[in-house]
């Protein structure tokens, strides 16, 4: 009998989620989603949970991100792409981002390991997120021909230009103690603290966000600031990536290239997609001024072009599955990627739009 890939408990009026695929770091898949969806749906509507709880199993991985090897695989054998899968994978996944973050209830994010791609836009949206010194975040999808989506865009979008641009384009990984600085996490607390910060919500089973962060709050700490990346760098950072366009940031870098740190990130960028370097900028700069609702629409548009003009399955095929780590990219230099195929990514699908509730 297969292991249930996620698993549903309802204890003392707290709805836990656990994303229980370890040896896959627990990304998501197509059902993954759809169950997670119809539990938050329905505990919603209970008086009887009073909050929420989202969590990784196993001591490495909180969410690696959705599982685009099975989501390509299973595209392909159905003849696409574009397929139903291709389409409703991403529509039911962004509006399960969204169902986060405007939930009726307290939920909170323990994300004590890997937090990455789709697994930011299933913890991060919600009211309290909790990290450790385990904690590693990234948006990384520009090395596989997407852009940060699940929400990560916009949030991205509301940070700092130039922090922003370079999280989106290097897909940066940060720990604990830039996230709380960037405010991307509301709270620290060390890994082992956590088992006991959960058994003292499930014990007290808090119903307003106040009364959560009152129990957090009992075993929040500092971060270390050893492994901080924005300490050193942060000044740096902005003066190369606060650009609008991804000409400005490689001349930039290329100016300061006698800098270790830069010389780094510049060598990053030069292998990611060149189309997803150019949609993802162009994404961040104008979700700093969108609600997330309709960055979310936003990015429905442009995952759809992504997977069937874009670099997606390409950069899966040479980054998850085959691991040449040679993508073919289409066009594979900056200079190829003009204002008219960008324009594409970002075109209304008519019929096809992402409709989000309220
Ligand atoms: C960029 C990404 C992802 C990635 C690697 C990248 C991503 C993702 C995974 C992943 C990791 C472990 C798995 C799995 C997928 O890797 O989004 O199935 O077991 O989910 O460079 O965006």
């Amino acid at each position: 009998m297969m292991q249930d890939e996620v698993i549903f408990t309802s204890d003392n009026g707290v709805g836990v989620i656990t994303l229980n695929r370890p040896e896959r770091l627990n990304a998501l898949t197509y059902s993954m989603v759809q169950q997670i969806n119809k539990n938050l749906n329905s505990w919603e509507m209970n008086d009887s949970i009073n909050c929420v709880m989202i969590q990784g199993a196993g001591d490495r991985s909180f969410c690696a991100g959705g599982d685009v090897v099975k989501l390509r695989k299973e595209v392909l054998a159905d003849g696409g792409p574009p397929t139903n899968l291709s389409k409703s994978f991403f529509y039911d996944e962004y509006t399960l981002n969204y169902k986060i973050s405007n939930y009726k209830k307290p939920f909170i994010s323990l994300i004590n390991g890997f937090t990455m791609g789709g697994g930011v836009g299933v913890s991060m949206h919600g009211s309290h997120v909790v990290a450790s010194e385990k904690t590693m975040f990234a948006m990384p999808e520009t090395a596989i021909g997407l852009f940060p989506d699940v929400g990560g865009g916009w949030l991205l979008g509301q940070l700092d230009k130039g922090i922003g641009a370079w999280l989106s384009l290097v897909g940066a990984r940060i720990k604990a103690h830039d996230l709380l600085k960037l405010k991307l996490i509301t709270h620290y607390v060390s890994s082992e603290n956590v088992e006991i910060l959960k058994n003292s919500i499930i014990s007290s089973s808090p119903n307003s966000n106040q009364k959560v962060n009152n129990i957090i709050d009992q075993f929040s700490s500092k971060p270390q600031t050893e492994d901080s990346v924005l300490i050193d760098n942060e000044e740096l950072i902005k003066k190369a990536f606060s650009y609008d366009t991804i000409e400005q940031i490689f001349n930039e870098c290329e100016r300061l290239v006698e800098n270790e740190f830069l010389r780094v990130q510049y060598e990053e960028l030069k292998h990611k997609s060149p189309t997803s370097l150019k949609i993802s900028l162009k994404q961040i700069r104008k979700a700093s001024h969108m609600s997330l609702k309709d960055e979310l629409i936003m990015e429905y548009r442009m995952v759809q072009r992504c997977v069937e003009i874009g670099d997606f399955f390409e950069g899966v095929r040479a980054m998850l599955v085959d691991k040449d780590r040679k993508p073919n990219w289409k066009p594979n230099n900056i200079q190829d990627v003009d204002e008219t195929r960008v324009n594409l990514f970002f075109e209304d699908l008519g019929d096809l739009d992402l409709i989000l509730k309220n």
